[in-house]
């Protein structure tokens, strides 16, 4: 039987929740002798960028993946449900891994995705400590613990209602822009949110990827509320360095001939799409605003902000196809564009990179965090509207572009807050105070700071486990 603590990852499908939950492992490796495995539910064969991001782990992160489960019976349903889905019907395959990981490893922890929250069960079925990993900020977190009290407290749908919802520590946020499953009462999705948000307190603890300078008010609201449930704020964790570095390294030489912090990068994380309409709009936009910029391009889709989500991005054929006509050839001087995906933690990091036009995917809003890059945000689903709302009204980190009466940004409104951002008053503005955030951001990792302290508590937590 091994010694060493060993803790078991268990990640949903989405770039967006594999990469912060595998950057957390590392970490905690730099802290204390565990043993790591990801345990990984699939619904086919993993996608390119997640095998990358597996084959790079250390030695000591193992990583197994779950028999494929099916979702043909819920073929087109909404991304966040077919997670939902994987996560439950990989209930009995990751029952025997975690079996068999009590019965050969000091197993301590099993860290899951919200989105797996029925592994809690599981978990404590075998007798090991259950935690989440909740990979987004302490308002969004703080909405999902409240959800029971506002499911019984309100009446209409959400969006509907005349005043925004007070959540505590949290700017006021309206109901329209609620993370996507409250927006529809009566569905399915809803109604799992809800239980989501009833299991959720029966963690032995939650640890939550931001950290007290960006977050305190929430994240002392919470504690406050939460008494018998431990909260550990230690991020930000983001993804480091380069997983593959040949690939992505013609838009990091682009970058090397650019002048410094003139690039705007244009990024809507692992899978968010645009309309056909609204994507020509984006082109023409960038255009006009004459600012340079690196775009990383998606074929556009007319129904779903995130289509692109659970498919593999090589697979997206010649999203360039979509671009106006001449785009390419008129604006070759000025900016890049980019199928799919790309490097974009180097991106961010890189002293060309001035501005990110950004989906507000709370990983996204890290990196940009991490490097003091400011924002033009654009969310599009999941949570991205309350991290819009944080990151314009309360950090005053971002800008926000109007959409028209046909719900569309028009070329004119997003080369206006481009200029904005990247060359006017209000830019500068927001640049001195997304550095200062970046500084907070580093004080919480330092020797005393915020988060390594959170940090210190938790493995203290798990290594003093029998
Ligand atoms: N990324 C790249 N290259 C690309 C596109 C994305 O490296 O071309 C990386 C990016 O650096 C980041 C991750 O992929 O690390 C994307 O994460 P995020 O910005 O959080 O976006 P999503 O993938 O959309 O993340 C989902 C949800 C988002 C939520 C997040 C964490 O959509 O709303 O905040 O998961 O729960």
């Amino acid at each position: 039987m091994e010694q060493n603590p060993h803790i078991a990852l268990l990640p949903c499908p989405g770039m967006g929740h594999l990469i912060p939950l595998v950057e957390f492992a590392k970490l905690l490796l730099h802290h204390h002798d565990f043993h790591i495995t990801c345990i990984i539910p699939t619904t086919g064969s993993p996608s390119k960028a997640m095998k990358e991001v597996l084959q790079a782990l250390p030695t000591s992160i193992d990583h197994v993946f779950l028999p494929p489960v099916s979702l043909e019976d819920v073929k087109g349903a909404k991304p966040g449900l077919q997670i939902t889905l994987t996560m439950t019907r990989s209930l009995p395959s990751l029952r025997d891994v975690l079996t068999s990981l009590v019965a050969t490893t000091r197993l301590v922890a099993l860290v899951l995705d919200p989105f797996g929250i029925d592994a809690l069960d599981v978990a404590k079925e075998l007798n090991v400590s259950p935690y989440i990993f909740y990979p987004t900020n302490a308002m969004v977190l703080s909405l999902l613990l409240n959800l029971p009290k506002l499911d019984e407290t309100v009446s209409c749908e959400y969006r509907d209602l005349p005043e925004p919802v007070k959540l505590p520590g949290c700017i006021p946020i309206q109901g329209r822009d609620l993370i996507d499953p409250m927006q529809d009462r009566t569905s399915e999705w809803y109604k799992m949110f809800l239980r989501t948000s009833k299991q959720v307190r029966l963690a032995d603890g939650i640890v939550i990827n931001t950290f007290m300078e960006l977050d305190g008010n929430a994240i002392t609201a919470l504690e406050e509320e939460t008494k018998n449930l431990s909260l550990y704020a230690i991020g930000p964790i983001i993804q480091s360095g380069s997983r593959n570095p040949v690939e992505g390294s013609d838009c990091l030489r682009w970058l090397n001939n650019q002048p410094s912090g003139s690039v705007l990068f244009v990024c809507f994380g692992s899978g968010g799409t645009l309309s056909y309409d609204q994507m020509n709009e984006l082109a023409l936009g960038l255009e006009s605003s004459k600012q340079k910029f690196l775009w990383v391009v998606r074929s556009p889709n007319n129904e779903l902000a995130n289509a692109a989500y659970l498919a593999d991005q090589t697979l997206d054929n010649n999203p360039l196809a979509f671009l106006p006509n001449g785009f390419i050839e008129r604006t070759k001087e000025q900016g890049l564009v980019v199928p799919s995906w790309a490097p974009q933690a180097q991106v961010l990091s890189h002293n060309s990179t001035g501005g990110f036009l950004s989906h507000c995917g709370w990983n996204s809003t890290l990196e940009s965090i991490m490097q003091g890059i400011p924002i033009i945000a654009w969310p599009l689903f999941a949570e991205q509207r309350m991290n819009a709302v944080l990151l314009t009204d309360d950090l005053q980190v971002a800008l926000r572009p109007k959409a028209n009466e046909k719900n569309l940004v028009d070329g004119e409104e997003i080369a206006k807050v481009i200029n904005s951002l990247m060359v006017g008053e209000d830019g500068k503005k927001i640049r001195n105070r997304m550095k200062n955030l970046k500084i907070a951001a580093e004080k919480a990792h330092s020797p005393n700071g915020s988060s390594t302290k959170a940090l210190a508590d938790l493995t203290s937590q798990w290594t003093n486990q029998p």
